[in-house]
């Protein structure tokens, strides 16, 4: 079904710009927050030329198939580090209340399906000077992606997990009021409980960076805490984990 700015608005009251085609919707964002857009505005792609992951990666989002979304927000500088989480936090639970099982993070926050990547987050704070005009908060969620070459190995989508086709304007909705509502709690034990409960890296062999180790727990921070070899606790907070399962 093809998305439009009349499905989504019909869904949805928050302000929302959407395209058939950009590179990224994070820009697009970014300038729109630049320009003043409100809380909550959100900005949604059919197809993105250039979608971004973290560390200059690429975001695969082929159209007719994927939902790139771009929410903008504005927490309080010190809930900066809770962002992340509440946008993986929130399509956890947007995927446990459409049924699927097998639903859990990768940390920091992968959503992940039976071990295989369903939505990627991005989140980058805007700055002007040293105040924070806002968060966008990257989210790309493979709706009904086919994936081929070695993503096909690493990488899934919501209706090959569930079985039924999806309305990627009823998810974008859902999506955007539960982020809308974490955003309010971050910082939250709550929202701190429900991360560090969907983790599966805790307990793990983990490879981050220079760092090996079992992965001990997290911190209200975001940190990994991995314990290495020769008993000592290192704090990561960026990187990539590669599990080592068994
Ligand atoms: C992420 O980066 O997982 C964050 C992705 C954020 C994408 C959204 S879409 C809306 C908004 N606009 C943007 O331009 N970006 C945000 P990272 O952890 O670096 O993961 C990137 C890696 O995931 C790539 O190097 C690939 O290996 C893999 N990958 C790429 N496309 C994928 C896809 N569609 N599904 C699963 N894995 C993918």
């Amino acid at each position: 079904m093809s998305l439009s700015a009349e499905a989504l608005q019909k869904r949805i009251h928050t302000p929302i710009l959407y395209r058939d085609v950009v590179d990224s919707t994070n820009d697009l964002a970014t300038e729109w927050l630049k320009s003043g857009a409100v809380h909550g505005s959100a900005v949604i792609a059919d197809e993105q030329r250039k979608g971004r992951g973290r560390l200059g990666r690429m975001w695969y989002t082929p159209p007719g198939v994927a939902l790139a979304l771009s929410i903008i927000l504005k927490p309080h500088a010190d809930q900066l580090g809770s962002i992340g989480i509440a946008g993986a936090v929130s399509v956890a639970m947007m995927c446990a209340g459409l049924g699927l099982e097998g639903v859990s993070l990768k940390w920091p926050n992968d959503v992940r399906i039976n071990g295989k990547k369903v939505c990627g987050i991005l989140p980058e704070a805007v700055w002007q000077g040293d105040q924070l005009l806002g968060v966008i908060l990257g989210i790309g969620v493979n709706v009904r992606v086919q994936f081929r070459d070695e993503l096909a190995l690493t990488a899934t989508s919501l209706v090959t997990e569930i079985g039924h086709d999806l309305d990627r304007a009823d998810l974008a909705a859902d999506l955007i009021r539960r982020v809308i509502g974490w955003c309010a709690q971050a910082g939250s034990d709550a929202l701190f409980e429900q991360w560090r409960s969907s983790l599966d890296t805790i307990g793990k062999q983990v490879v981050v960076g220079d760092v090996q180790g079992v992965a001990l727990d997290v911190e209200r921070s975001g940190a990994l805490l991995v314990q290495q070899q020769d008993g000592s606790v290192q704090r990561v907070f960026a990187g990539d984990v590669m599990l080592r399962e068994g």
